[in-house]
């Protein structure tokens, strides 16, 4: 059988649940999930091998119209990652519909994604309504967009999964593989652990404060008992919020450290030792080095 490999774009708006299908695929959390839109700020990449073919899905932030700088960053990179694959997925929420957010983004694929561009549609939380629903939705957006194919599936139980990633498979482009075959990810470890702690700040706080903290990770020691220790900085954007983030005695940073650590372990195989530490940085929404920790594109005068 003939090698293939290509790239996978998932794009949607946000909350559609892209995450959660990258993660399905690769059999394994690269990406970071959660109940609130704008969870995910870069484009990340999570490798998945059906049969011959490496499948290599990109997870990109949700699509919506940018106002702020780091939206404008994150939308970009959402499209930048649309135009560099050789398929894009785009995921509609079965609930939700045909929202003025798919309209838009339909509209922009029109414009932006390079005509013979292979595009399919899937409707993704089916489990959330009734069969008759999806085909009355599945046949207007065929009416919006001519998808290559439409599926419908739900990322979070696995239904419909299977179909999809089968014919990603065979669609894709004949070509040797993209990476090593026991690679799942091309994101640095560093960055994966700072996501997983910025993911249980983000279950934890309320509001607006997840948009305005960012995680980084500043020291990574493997240490030869077989143990790593990891040092992390949360930095938010306003005093106050310091306190909110430590919480009544510290409260909240000691178990959203606990949370984030058992994940990383997990991951890693590994104990892991993980101190966080949180800073007050007004301006960072505007710093270039942060957007650049993120993997995101900074542009003066945005
Ligand atoms: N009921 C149901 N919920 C789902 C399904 N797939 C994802 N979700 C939930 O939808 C929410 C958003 O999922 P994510 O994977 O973070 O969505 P996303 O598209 O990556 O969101 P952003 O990164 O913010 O753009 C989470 O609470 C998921 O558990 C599904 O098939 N059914
Ligand atoms: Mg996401």
């Amino acid at each position: 059988m003939t090698q293939r490999a290509g790239f996978v774009a998932l794009i949607g708006e946000p909350n559609a649940g892209k995450s959660t299908l990258l993660n399905r695929m690769v059999g394994a959390k690269v990406s970071i999930v959660t109940h609130k839109v704008q969870t995910t700020r870069a484009r990340i990449r999570g490798v998945a091998i059906e049969g011959e073919a490496q499948i290599v899905f990109v997870d990109t932030p949700g699509l919506f119209r940018p106002r702020r700088r780091l939206d404008r960053a994150m939308v970009a990179a959402a499209w930048g990652g649309a135009a560099d694959a050789d398929i894009v997925v785009l995921l509609v929420e079965a609930h939700r519909g045909r929202t003025a957010g798919v309209d838009a983004i339909i509209e922009t694929l029109r414009e932006r994604v390079a005509e013979g561009r292979t595009v399919a549609l899937a409707i993704n939380k089916i489990d959330r309504v009734k069969a008759e629903a999806l085909l009355a939705l599945s046949a207007d957006l065929n009416d919006a967009y001519p998808f290559a194919r439409s599926f419908m599936i739900s990322a979070e139980r696995g239904h419909g999964v299977d179909d999809l990633r089968e014919w990603l498979a065979e669609t894709l482009p004949e070509g040797p593989w993209l990476y090593p075959e026991d690679q799942i990810a091309d994101l640095p470890m560093r960055m994966i652990a700072a996501e997983m702690t910025r993911e249980k700040l983000t279950l934890r706080l309320h509001q607006e404060l997840p948009y305005e903290l960012t995680v980084e990770t500043e020291a990574w020691e493997d240490r030869k008992d077989g143990s790593t220790r990891i040092d992390q900085i949360v930095y938010v954007a306003r005093d106050g919020h310091k306190g909110i983030v430590l919480g009544h005695k510290g409260e909240t940073i000691k178990s959203v450290s606990q949370a984030a650590r058992a994940e990383i372990a997990e991951f890693l195989g590994r104990p892991v030792h993980l101190f966080l530490t949180v800073k007050v940085r007004p301006g960072w929404l505007d710093e270039a080095e942060r957007y650049s920790e993120m993997g995101l594109d900074f542009r003066d005068g945005d």
